[in-house]
This record gives structure tokens, C-alpha cells and sequence, in this order.
């Protein structure tokens, strides 16, 4: 693994401070990015135990936003249509917002946070609240193998991708599938977006990388879907490479074809990443400071995880952003991690209360320009990063 990148010390991304604990030394820890010449796998180098950042605790629920429930909404009808499965297990089930859309007998969760679990269980879903492996796999498989596996969004955030492939390759039936869904390393170049990068994320996957590893536990890409989901995400199907059901589409050879024309398998395009990276930092804090200087207000949109990235990378504190809306209840009240910026009760936007608007989801951009339309034609303004540090 050769380093290209280093987003200086950061602390964990999802552990909001209460204000209590404001005034406690935060543990930091380094966060570099490098990339593996051999299987063209990107991920960070200095990881954190799964325990410490998937626990009880856990804030962030995928139901917070529209666009997340209308794209697993959709996409579940469309799987019964298309397979048409008897039994689904979803891997990193969150507070439910995929399995939700399923008959209650047909699918199992798996959702190591024991409050989001709770959530699902109590609506009578089959939730397993333990960490996805081979024991657990063995277990939710005793006496049926699953037709579909799906997991959006989890196997960038688990260390050990071969205990995962081996239980997902014994809990599905010879006609099964495997479809999974994370941010697109391409997308995440040609955006900058170095944010993507925190704790939690520990790899994001081209499809060349994916290919690679999938190829030793004798699974294969079939087809891949270009989403729009956080920040333009990869949703792959998978299936067992004797399993003849489905054939390779063309648009999995697409995608490996405009991969590598960007180059995602060289290491000089993680380094002129890099590059961009600190330009864009300075560009940021200009902004900010030209804002500042004029005596403007500026607030912060979507406490995120990937705010926590630019925020203490870029040296963004509470003398710059007053405050965060966000509308997720675990994190009202609380402070982001490194920047201790309060997070509010989203309300919303209003000329009245701040100038600018620091958008932390920008990966929401397009809903929360529909919902804040009223500030926007007020003249409010919104600073982004993405794809590059500009006012709008
Ligand atoms: P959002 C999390 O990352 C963590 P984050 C995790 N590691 C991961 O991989 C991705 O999710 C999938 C709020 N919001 O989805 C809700 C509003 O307040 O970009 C959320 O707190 N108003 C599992 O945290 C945050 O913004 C709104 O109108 O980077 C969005 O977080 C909307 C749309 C969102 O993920």
C-alpha cells in the first residue's frame, strides 16, 4: 500500500460530543490514503477497531433524507421484479429504510448498532444485531440460503473483506446474488470529494479493485448501475462464477474501460488527486475568510460525517460556522467531533438568520435546493467544495 495522501489528524468521525465532554482531549488518529499497485485497491491506512465506531451509539440514519428513501424504494421494487427472491438478507441494515419495502417473512437484517437494530426489530423485522461473519452467516442460513444479498453502503466501512465474501458465499444459493452498493472511487476522484475518505470509509471501490477481490472467492460482476447516491455510487451485481444464470453485461466492460482511461490503476492519478486536494483547502479557507472579513454570518447544512473530514482538515472551527442544522435527532444538541461546531434542530432557512450556508450534504445538493428554494431566491447563498470550493 503506497501512501499519496494525508488528511493530517482527525478524530472519529460519527462520535459527537455532548457538552459535557467538550472540554476532554478528543483521541485523534492519522488519517492517510494510499493505494495497492497489485489489486488497485484504495483505502485508509491506519484503521479503527469496528467496536469503537459501530456500537450502541450510532447517529446516523439512512432514513434522514427523501432522495435515500425514494432510491431504496424504487430499487426494491425493481429486485421483485427482476429476481423475483424468497428470502433477502441486507447487510448493514440501518434504521430499516431498504428492508422496510420488503414482506416481513421474506428478509432478514444484519446491524451491528444495537439503536438502529432496535428500530427494525420493534417493527417486527428479523434483525440480527451482531457484526456480518461466518458464524452469524452459518446462523441466518441453518435451514435456507438466501436468493439476494444486499448491502449498501457497509463493506467500505468493514476491514476484513475476505471473512465477508467467504460468509456471503456460503449463505447464497447457486442461482443467488450478491448486489452491492458504495461510493465510486471514480466519482470521488473527479469531484475531489477527499471527504469521502474518514474513520468509517476504509476503502472506496473502483470496479477494477472490486474485480480483483471478488475473483478469489470465485464471484464475478455481472452488471453495474451509474447511481446518483452519495456523491454518485456504484450499485454491483454479483453472482457465483458458475452460475450461468445471468450473463456479463456491457456495461460492466464500460465501466472498466472509462476506469482506466482516468487511470485508476496508476498511482500518478492518486497523486494528482493529492494535488487537487490542497488546492481545494486553500480555495476553501479563502472563502471563508473573504465572508468573515465582511462580518457575514455563516451557518452549516448536513452535520455529516464527511464534514468532519474538510472541517478538520481545513481548520474550520466554531469562530467560522456558528452553528449546524441537521435533522437527525441523535445529533441535536450535539457537537461535531475536532471543530465542536453545535448542531441545531434543522429549521428552515431563512435570510433573516445567516448569509451563507456551508453545505456539509452536498451530496443532497439537489433536495436541499428544492427545500430551501425560498432562501435561495431571498439571495441566500450556499458554499460547496464540490468539485471545487466556490460560492452558488
Ligand atoms: P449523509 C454516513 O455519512 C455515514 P454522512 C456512513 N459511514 C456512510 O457511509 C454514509 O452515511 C452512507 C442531514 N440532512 O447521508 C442528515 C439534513 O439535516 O451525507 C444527515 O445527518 N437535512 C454510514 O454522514 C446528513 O445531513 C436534509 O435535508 O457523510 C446527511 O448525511 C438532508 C438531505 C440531510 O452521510
Amino acid at each position: 500500500m503506497k501512501k499519496f495522501l494525508d488528511l493530517d489528524f482527525q478524530p472519529l468521525a460519527n462520535s459527537y460530543l455532548n457538552k459535557k465532554n467538550l472540554k476532554i482531549r478528543e483521541k485523534k488518529f492519522r488519517l492517510e490514503v494510499g493505494f495497492n499497485k497489485n489489486n488497485y485497491l484504495v483505502s485508509i491506512l491506519n484503521t479503527v477497531s469496528k467496536e469503537k465506531m459501530f456500537n450502541k451509539n450510532y447517529p446516523y440514519k439512512s432514513s434522514e433524507s427523501q432522495t435515500m428513501r425514494n432510491s431504496f424504494k424504487n430499487f426494491s421494487k425493481n429486485i421483485n421484479k427482476k429476481y423475483k427472491p424468497k428470502f433477502i438478507i441486507e447487510i448493514g441494515s440501518n434504521d430499516g429504510a431498504f428492508i422496510s419495502n420488503f414482506d416481513k417473512k421474506k428478509v432478514a437484517g444484519v446491524e451491528p448498532c444495537k439503536n438502529l437494530a432496535n428500530i427494525t426489530k420493534k417493527k417486527g423485522y428479523d434483525t440480527y444485531s451482531q457484526y456480518w461473519d461466518i458464524k452469524l452467516a452459518k446462523k441466518i442460513t441453518k435451514n435456507r440460503k438466501a436468493d439476494l444479498i444486499y448491502s449498501a453502503n457497509t463493506l467500505s466501512h468493514i476491514k476484513n473483506l475476505s471473512e465477508i465474501f467467504k460468509a456471503i458465499t456460503l449463505s447464497i444459493n447457486d442461482r443467488g446474488i450478491l448486489i452491492l452498493e458504495d461510493p465510486s472511487l471514480l466519482e470521488c476522484m473527479k469531484k475531489v470529494a477527499y471527504d469521502q475518505f474518514y474513520c468509517e470509509h476504509i476503502y472506496v471501490f473502483s470496479t477494477l479493485a472490486l474485480q480483483k477481490i471478488l475473483d478469489k472467492f470465485g464471484l464475478e460482476i455481472f452488471d453495474i448501475e451509474n447511481t446518483k447516491t452519495h456523491g454518485g455510487s456504484n450499485r454491483y451485481f454479483i453472482k457465483k462464477k458458475r452460475n450461468n444464470l445471468y450473463k456479463i453485461s456491457k456495461n460492466v466492460l464500460r465501466n472498466v474501460k472509462i476506469e482506466k482511461n482516468y487511470g485508476l490503476h496508476k498511482f500518478s492519478t492518486y497523486q494528482k488527486f493529492a494535488k487537487k486536494v490542497l488546492l481545494s483547502k486553500k480555495r476553501l479557507n479563502k472563502i471563508f475568510d473573504f465572508i468573515i472579513n465582511q462580518n457575514k454570518k455563516i451557518i452549516g447544512y448536513g452535520a455529516t460525517a464527511k464534514s468532519c473530514t474538510v472541517l478538520n482538515y481545513c481548520k474550520i472551527k466554531k469562530d467560522k460556522i456558528d452553528f449546524f442544522y441537521d435533522t437527525t435527532s441523535f445529533k441535536i444538541g450535539k457537537y461535531l467531533p475536532g471543530s465542536k461546531i453545535l448542531i441545531k434542530r434543522y429549521k428552515k432557512l431563512s435570510k433573516k438568520d445567516t448569509d451563507f450556508v456551508f453545505l456539509g450534504a452536498w451530496n443532497f445538493q439537489e433536495e436541499i435546493f428544492k427545500k430551501e428554494k425560498a432562501f435561495l431566491k431571498a439571495g441566500g447563498k450556499f458554499i460547496t467544495h464540490i468539485p471545487f470550493p466556490r460560492i452558488i
